[in-house]
């Protein structure tokens, strides 16, 4: 699209006044950012329409997304770059006395995901958009996001994340297309006409209430839709004074029991089981999808018997698996289709991704719960559950305990996870590690009898946020080498590969490295007044907190350098800033002491003058992805350093390798994927492999004490959590030191303590060749292309949705 100057500014002025009555001279930030951002909506408003209109004509296949998170962020810059206006409007603004960049940070993040799986979701859909894929999103609209993390005295504090205080430009409410969701009640069956009928009775009704949001495709008029459901009890206007006493109370009360569905995102927190609430989240936003899925379908006038021709249902992870029986429900139920037919079309259109082998992650509900919440949907699992042991009896005669452990109701619980898998044609896990991990181990029985519906998706990134938008100085580095075709073609990217030794090419990218470096120092003194050297390499661990990612081992060798450097402060190091971006779950105690920890080291270490500023650590606060965009592209060294087998995949690894970081990794979910495509020389690779790890996990034979014992810098850093070197209390980082000695180190911190400082010392010694160096980073981000979100769609399209682009003209 192309808006000229002059349109942008009058149409902005006109925004101001119409909004807010306002000229540009007066309007605060937010009123500035809050007129562009309905601008931007309004220019690509025309292409939302046209796209519907051609998806619709056309009765092109669709693709809906379920998940219960997108973590999308921030908009305005994205959706200015996708429009292909950013320039344009940066004068414009400019002109009129704004500055673009400020207006961008007056936008508060859409923070509706805890991690990779939300963040995935938020890719997905911009190369969905970008690829011309008729795709969609369907997910909550939390009235609070992902919490707000303070640090106070080294602590994590919680605060509400009251993200739509001052509203929010991006979305439309679309009353006319609310639909009902039924809650509780009970089930009534009668022959109706020879056919054996359900009713519904006695439900708690909440109407659905759909807020859309337009995901803009890169420069190709495509817009698909996000669409975001928020809960609102029947009936919007109470009539109070009708009520008696009594009623009135039981009406305030129904109004906030509905509101409380769509009320918060709940934050990652596999050890807190049953929820009610997520259970009913759950349900609330899979029903409200589908009934609008199938009132669009109904328009094209195409027979029911063909839905699966028309339609994909993607569901990330098991969150909204129940989509399975309420499908079932509706084909059944409402369309009058039999069983067989029924269950034919919802397996062709289901497809299941799965985010973790952690088997505490693994959703279960009690049926008890279940049943009195979702009395229809869980007869419906029943019968699904009662014909798919059927079928495995008369495969498997005789073999109970096999039976018993594929059931989908089993031990008192409906297990989510073999629900979406019997009730879906593809089973995808997020890389190769993990799919045959999932294959081998956690799923071997399914795998064995459904072999044909397991598949590898690697996942990816959108390149347009993480690297055009987040590090616009590499893009454009990147041009000036090899053209723009990267920008369409992410794999065309490999053809930095003929520069990667050419000294004038490795300088540029080497100062637009330092540049951002420096932007982020500045940061860094604003907002947490900490002095970092942009000279001293950048080391990054920003990702959720959990022992699996193993922050604790980053922590264990920052006190190992620590003690070397007190030992010997003339110690021949590259001066090194560490940093961390984490937030651990409200509940999950041993992350809060991790992060506690953390800010403990960093105090000590950065208040010691003694070792001459070799060493610097800081904690970010409040890690998310406007954070994200700032901090990775002034990384140099990437830090995926969890357990081998247990990240399903990882995300943040693709960015900050697109970014030109070098990454030190245990060969783990894409790490080993990254590996192949920059080769040995181009990454830093150490720790147990696989094999040894499930050897351990199976067999056992792994004595942390004894690598404690034998090991006498563990001893030292391992003893220093409890003996009063830190000037905390005696139980401050007893959970830590206990998991480690007494639980026998589940994630083997210790074990790969040696292994990770030789790596450090490998990275300290590269990092000293300048040209080697920069060769690295360049590499890096020449083999990048294959992580791209835009490819992992491609194949998502091809090998599970059966869909095609559809181009806007
Ligand atoms: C479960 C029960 C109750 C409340 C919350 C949850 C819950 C919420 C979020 C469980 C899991 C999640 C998120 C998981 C996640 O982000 N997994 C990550 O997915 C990425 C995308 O595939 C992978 O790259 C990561 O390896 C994986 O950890």
């Amino acid at each position: 699209m192309y808006i000229d100057k002059e349109t942008i500014k009058r149409d902005f002025k006109k925004k101001l006044t119409s909004m807010f009555a306002e000229e540009v001279q007066d309007a605060s930030p937010l009123h500035q950012y809050q007129a562009l951002g309905a601008l931007v909506k309004e220019y690509a408003s025309e292409n939302w329409m046209k796209t519907r209109k051609q998806y619709t004509e056309k009765k092109e296949k669709q693709v809906y997304y379920f998940s219960m998170e997108f973590l999308i962020g921030r908009l305005l810059m994205s959706n200015l770059i996708n429009l292909g206006i950013k320039d344009e409007c940066q004068r414009a603004l400019k002109d009129l006395g704004i500055d673009l960049g400020e207006l961008e940070e007056v936008e508060v993040d859409a923070g509706l995901g805890n991690g990779g799986l939300g963040r995935l979701a938020a890719c997905f859909l911009d190369s969905m958009a970008s690829l011309g894929i008729p795709g969609h999103g369907c997910g909550i609209r939390y009235n609070y996001g992902l919490f707000e993390q303070k640090i106070v005295d080294g602590y994590q504090v919680e605060i509400p994340d009251n993200w739509l205080r001052d509203g929010n430009v991006w979305e439309t409410r679309k009353e006319d297309k609310a639909v009902e969701v039924r809650f509780g009640g009970y089930v009534e069956t009668s022959f109706d006409n020879n056919k054996l009928t359900f009713h519904h009775r006695n439900y708690e009704p909440i109407i659905a209430v759909p807020y859309d949001i337009p995901i803009v495709g890169y420069h190709n008029n495509t817009v698909n839709t996000l669409r975001l459901w928020s809960a609102e009890p029947v009936g919007r206007e109470f009539d109070f004074s009708s009520f008696s006493k009594g009623e009135y109370t039981k009406a305030v009360e129904y109004k906030s029991w509905v509101e409380s569905i769509s009320q918060v995102l709940y934050p990652d927190d596999s050890r807190e089981e049953g929820r009610i609430l997520r259970l009913k989240q759950q349900y609330f936003f899979v029903s409200a999808g589908i009934q609008s899925i199938i009132r669009r379908f109904k328009k094209l006038g195409v027979a029911i018997q063909r839905f699966d021709e028309y339609i994909a249902i993607h569901i990330n992870d098991t969150h909204p698996a129940v989509a399975v029986a309420e499908l079932m429900r509706i084909l059944v139920d409402d369309e009058g289709l039999s069983w067989d037919e029924a269950w034919r079309i919802t397996t062709n259109t289901i497809a299941y991704t799965n985010h973790t082998i952690m088997s505490e992650a693994l959703e279960k509900w009690p049926i008890d719960m279940f049943r009195k919440i979702l009395p229809r949907i869980y007869m419906i699992v029943e019968e699904i559950n009662r014909r798919f042991v059927e079928e495995l009896s008369a495969r498997y005669p005789g073999d109970e305990e096999r039976i018993r452990n594929m059931a989908i109701i089993g031990y008192g619980n409906i297990r989510m996870a073999h629900l979406a898998i019997v009730g879906s044609h593809s089973v995808n896990g997020v890389a190769k590690l993990h799919t045959e991990i999932l294959k081998k181990q956690e799923l071997a029985n399914f795998y064995q009898y459904y072999p044909n519906k397991f598949n590898n998706k690697t996942n990816g990134i959108t390149h347009r946020r993480w690297l055009i938008q987040a590090n616009p100085r590499l893009a454009s580095v990147i041009s000036s080498a090899i053209g723009n075709k990267w920008i369409y073609v992410p794999t065309d990217l490999r053809r930095l590969m003929g520069f990667s030794k050419d000294a004038s090419f490795q300088s540029k990218i080497s100062q637009v490295k330092y540049n951002n470096k420096v932007d982020f120092s500045n940061y860094v003194k604003e907002h947490y007044d900490v002095d970092i050297d942009p000279n001293s390499i950048f080391d990054v661990q920003v990702k959720r907190l959990h022992a699996y990612k193993r922050q604790l081992l980053n922590v264990f060798h920052i006190m190992d350098l620590y003690n070397r450097l007190k030992e010997n402060p003339d110690l021949d190091i590259v001066p090194r800033t560490f940093i961390f971006g984490a937030k651990a779950s409200p509940s999950y105690y041993l992350a809060k002491q991790i992060i506690k920890l953390i800010n403990t080291v960093a105090d000590k270490v950065n208040k010691d003058t003694s070792i001459k500023g070799k060493l610097k650590v800081v904690f970010l606060e409040n890690y998310r992805v406007s954070l994200a965009e700032k901090i990775i592209p002034a990384t140099d060294v990437s830090e995926q350093i969890s357990t081998t087998t247990k990240e399903a995949s990882g995300t943040g690894n693709m960015k900050f390798m697109m970014n030109g970081a070098v990454t030190i990794a245990t060969l783990d979910g894409a790490n080993i994927e990254i590996r192949d495509e920059v080769g040995d020389d181009n990454i830093v690779i150490f720790g147990m492999k696989d094999y040894e790890v499930l050897n351990y996990y199976r067999n056992g034979g792994y004595s942390a004490m004894d690598v404690y014992r034998n090991d006498i810098r563990l001893t030292r850093i391992v003893d220093s959590l409890i003996n009063g070197y830190f000037n905390v209390s005696y139980n401050e980082f007893k959970m830590i030191y206990d998991s480690l000695l007494y639980q026998n180190d589940e994630y083997f911190v210790l074990k790969d303590f040696d292994s990770y400082v030789n790596a450090q010392n490998r990275i300290n010694e590269l990092y000293k060749d300048k040209a080697k160096w920069q060769e690295m980073c360049i590499c890096n981000i020449a083999n990048s292309g294959e992580f791209s979100s835009d490819h992992t769609i491609i194949h998502y399209s091809k090998g599970i949705w059966n869909t095609k682009p559809s181009i806007i003209l």
